[in-house]
């Protein structure tokens, strides 16, 4: 078992939740302390440690770090994209505060290691839309994909600056069946299922051929475990690698799902979620996190959309 004592903030969330029992598996129960604003989520409850925390109260934060002997924190809390468009100067708050706290204590108490997530939304109607490259314009017009790129910047900096070794995915959406998601863009790959299961129907908030860049959750921690794990030798990007897992559009997610539940129908009925979708990439190029740290993704939409149907 390893010797670290990890912080995971923001535990109750879609990844916090998967990404907590993850590392309690690896380090242990009691070296992994989880924290949210919120109540416990119910599949933490009993597995090692939670304490309740706003991260942005910073001298809370440094005394939880001092006084739990934190060598890694992984920060997790953040106004996801569709809620950001909602309150956009809350969202630029929360998501830069958090991070500016916690990468200024890392600094201080001289932390071995910060994980905190990028998104696909620091990319913008002016990058490349298919197989969007690692390196290229980066004009992100959401709120949310905005304070994703002043994170990355901020990131590189502490790294370059003062050393702090801060690593970090540009996940792209999220698809998971143990915790529910929290207010994004592509929040439907997940509620499609749940419909379906239930009421063999749903109604997609973004039109039929939107493609985005989508990863099953697995996936999505072990690519975090990995290059957290990886020699810091290996990590050649310290403001966000690119991730890719599969691409498909909501017309394409039905399809599968018709396979397992012939009866299942889909209409479409765009919001204001269909603007953000737009902006962002169809899919994404990650050669450089398989080059550098050996990422290979397992999930494709078929193997996926079977385990989520089997699991829901
Ligand atoms: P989520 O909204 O499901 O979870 C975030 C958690 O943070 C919530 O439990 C919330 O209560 C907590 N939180 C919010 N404000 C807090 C505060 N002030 N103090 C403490 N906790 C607070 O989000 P998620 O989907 O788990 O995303 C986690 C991270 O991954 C975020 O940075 C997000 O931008 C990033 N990300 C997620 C996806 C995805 O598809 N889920 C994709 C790309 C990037
Ligand atoms: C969102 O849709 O906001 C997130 C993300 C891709 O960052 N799932």
């Amino acid at each position: 078992m390893k010797k670290d004592k990890i912080l995971v903030i923001g535990a109750c969330g879609q990844i916090g939740v998967e990404l907590t029992l993850a590392l309690r598996k690896m380090y242990g129960d009691a070296n992994v302390v989880a924290s949210d604003l919120r109540e416990e989520h119910e599949l933490l409850k009993g597995t090692g440690p939670y304490v309740s925390l706003d991260v942005m109260n910073k001298e809370m934060l440094h005394v939880l770090i001092i006084r739990h002997n934190i060598t890694q924190v992984y920060l997790l809390a953040a106004i996801l994209s569709a809620t950001g468009e909602k309150n956009p100067l809350l969202a630029w708050h929360i998501n830069m505060q958090s991070l500016l706290n916690v990468l200024d204590i890392a600094k201080e108490e001289n932390i071995d290691k910060v994980y905190w997530p990028s998104s696909i939304a620091v990319f913008g109607p002016n990058s490349p839309m298919q197989d969007t490259p690692q390196h290229t314009i980066i004009e992100p017009t959401t709120i949310y994909g905005i304070s994703k790129f002043a994170g990355e910047r901020w990131c590189e900096y502490y790294n370059h600056r003062y050393g702090v070794d801060v690593r970090s995915l540009r996940y792209p959406g999220l698809i998971s069946y143990k915790s529910a998601p929290g207010g994004g863009t592509t929040d439907y790959a997940v509620e499609i299922f749940h419909e379906a299961k239930e009421h063999k129907k749903y109604t997609s908030f973004l039109s039929e051929n939107t493609y985005l860049p989508m990863m099953y959750m697995p996936d999505a921690i072990r690519a975090t475990i990995e290059l957290m794990e990886a020699d810091a030798s290996k990590i050649s990007v310290r403001s966000a690698y690119n991730l890719s897992g599969m691409s498909f559009s909501p017309k394409e997610i039905a399809a599968e799902i018709k396979k397992h539940i012939p009866e299942f129908t889909i209409s479409y009925e765009p919001d204001y979620r269909q603007q953000i979708a737009d902006g962002w990439p169809n899919s994404m190029d990650d050669s450089l996190a398989r080059a550098d740290w050996g990422w290979k993704h397992e999930y494709d939409l078929e193997k996926m959309t079977a385990d989520m149907l089997k699991n829901i």
